[in-house]
């Protein structure tokens, strides 16, 4: 339950728990902006040894973590190749060009989250004074609009094989993943460490009340610094931040099994019901994406409203599509009290 509700709009929802409010009120602290705060220093070098990376950064946001690490990786007027179906591309606002000058190249991701490799080197520009110089292949592992599926260690190597081969640079947004790992049953550096940088997400899925981390090189980490500060993400005292994302990292990666469990509890059950539609098999992490079934007349927003008064939120994602995660503030037996008021919700 978050603030009564059985809250299934997104593991941003999640609280801090007991431990990181105490860790929080204990925590040393200094000036991050002089490099002075030991617990941000903690954690950035916990979640860089996590992605089997050099360095890390701590940055307010997912969003943030993304923009700066295209700003480091690019120069203003350069390509970045991304999904069409990727947050970075469609949900942070266009930052990327409006705020690092930067010429997205999108293209639509596979069902599997996957950007095709031909279609990749497609979108490579030609060496040719018509076309900004192609710097960046950004991936997304989960890919959230794809239904939060894991790309695969071999399928990323591919990719940063191909980058590789055209002098470009990989980033990841690895908002979610620890979802990925957990549900492909590997050490998160295995999805990680092939990139050149990657960002992840400590007040998602991990419940950390603020945060994510960049991780890349130790130069690299240096440009991504100085991009930082320039969007205003230089913190002080952030350690109070930092030592909930500490316990983030000790005590809720590896209970994330257990809402992917509840993910696919509640995909069976609306799989069960008439009045929705929903392909199984891509609840693999902790979203389910499902429909209205076309005979099914009442329209999402409607659902959503009718839930709602159930005490059950979730996200109406178009006129008749809905998605629903899965996180430590569900329990299973509030899976199944949600499955009840979908229910009530399709009987009128
Ligand atoms: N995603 C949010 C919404 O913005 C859609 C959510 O509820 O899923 N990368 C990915 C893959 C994300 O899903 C998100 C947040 C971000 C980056 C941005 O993270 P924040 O919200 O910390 O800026």
């Amino acid at each position: 339950m978050v603030n009564g509700y059985i809250d299934l709009r997104s593991d941003t929802v999640t609280h801090p728990t007991p431990a990181m409010r105490a860790a929080m009120a204990n925590a040393p602290v200094g000036d991050d902006v002089f490099g002075d705060d030991p617990t941000v220093k903690r954690l950035e070098e916990m979640a860089a040894e996590r992605m089997g990376h050099a360095a890390g950064l701590f940055v307010a946001s997912g969003t943030m973590g993304n923009l700066v690490a295209l700003m480091a990786h690019c120069r203003r007027g350069e390509a970045v190749i991304a999904g069409r179906n990727s947050h970075t591309f469609g949900h942070e606002q266009g930052s990327l060009a409006s705020v690092g000058g930067l010429m997205p190249y999108p293209i639509p991701n596979q069902p599997d989250g996957t950007l095709p490799l031909e279609d990749i080197e497609d979108a490579i520009q030609p060496d040719d004074p018509h076309y900004p110089r192609t710097r960046l292949i950004c991936l997304e592992n989960t890919n959230n609009e794809m239904g939060g599926v894991p790309l695969t260690p071999g399928y990323t190597r591919s990719v940063v094989d191909l980058a590789r081969r055209h002098g470009l640079k990989v980033h990841i947004d690895g908002a979610r993943i620890f979802n990925a790992a957990v549900a492909l049953g590997v050490p998160a550096a295995d999805l990680a460490r092939d990139a050149d940088s990657v960002t992840f997400c400590l007040s998602k899925g991990l419940s950390a009340p603020v945060g994510s981390v960049l991780c890349g090189s130790s130069d690299f980490m240096g440009e991504a610094r100085r991009a930082r500060k320039v969007v205003g993400g230089g913190m002080r005292q952030a350690g109070v931040l930092a030592a909930a994302g500490i316990v983030a990292l000790e005590t809720m990666v590896d209970r994330l099994a257990d809402d992917h469990a509840n993910a696919k509890r509640l995909a069976e059950g609306l799989a069960d019901m008439p009045g929705f539609d929903i392909e199984l098999g891509r609840a693999c992490t902790n979203m389910v994406y499902f429909s209205l079934a076309p005979d099914t007349s009442i329209d999402a927003a409607e659902v959503e409203r009718r839930l709602a008064r159930q005490g059950v939120l979730l996200l109406a994602v178009g006129k008749r599509r809905f998605r629903a995660v899965a996180h430590a503030w569900v329990t299973r037996d509030e899976i199944d009290r949600a499955l009840l008021a979908f229910r009530v919700v399709l009987a009128g």
